[in-house]
């Protein structure tokens, strides 16, 4: 398999994590949604966006869900880290839906204040953003069970949050309104630990 795009993309990076716990091996390609990488990344995926996993098929997959989807039924259900259904599967889908608005929100940020001037920056869209993104990964924070977000095992939702987690810290300005989430800091200060996650810092 090879997954294309760089670990500084929260999408990329949960599935650079979730390849390496289920010790698929594969070839990374580093490229970047923008710059001179553009045309390659678009040859691969028309939307020229990241990341996109081309399988031992050569299968072109894009958007990270849809990749994940695929890396859960190629290990299969005994590995995969997102439970295959019930009561289990939706808890964990539930907190990965939180997690995805709240990166999300803030990635909207990042590329109002990325890619315009900041005199043309539209504050209160601005401040709606980054207050969205708060309000997302303070109600994750409050429906974490502990020791992980789902309970005692790591699950998708842990690797998808700390993914989106450490993109949201690293790209909020520093006079945003802070975001309290003594959960989520926790768990990504013990994931991070790992080397799943600690070798796709960013
Ligand atoms: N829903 C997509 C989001 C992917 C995404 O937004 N990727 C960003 C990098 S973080 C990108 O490639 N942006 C470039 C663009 O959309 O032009 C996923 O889960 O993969």
């Amino acid at each position: 398999m090879i997954l294309v795009g760089r670990f500084g993309s929260p999408f990329v990076r949960r599935v650079a994590i979730t390849l390496r716990l289920y010790g698929i091996e594969h070839e990374h390609r580093p490229l970047s949604a923008s710059g001179d990488d553009r045309p390659k990344l678009q040859a691969i995926n028309p939307l020229a966006r990241v990341p996109a996993l081309i399988t031992d098929d050569g299968e072109t997959l894009v958007d990270s869900t849809t990749i994940l989807d695929y890396l859960d039924r190629f290990v299969g259900p005994e590995k995969a880290l997102t439970p295959e259904g019930g009561d289990a599967r939706t808890t964990v889908m539930a907190l990965i839906g939180l997690a995805i608005g709240g990166v999300e929100k803030s990635i909207a940020a990042y590329y109002e204040m990325g890619k315009r001037p900041e005199e043309k920056w539209h504050r209160p869209w601005l401040d709606t953003l980054l207050e969205q993104s708060k309000d997302g990964f303070e109600a994750l924070d409050k429906a974490a069970a502990m020791p992980w977000l789902a309970g005692n095992e790591m699950t998708q939702a842990d690797i998808s949050a700390v993914a989106f987690w450490d993109f949201a810290l690293r790209a909020r300005p520093t006079d945003a309104p802070a975001m309290v989430c003594p959960n989520i800091a926790a768990i990504a200060d013990r994931a991070n630990t790992l080397p799943a996650f600690a070798e796709t810092k960013p």
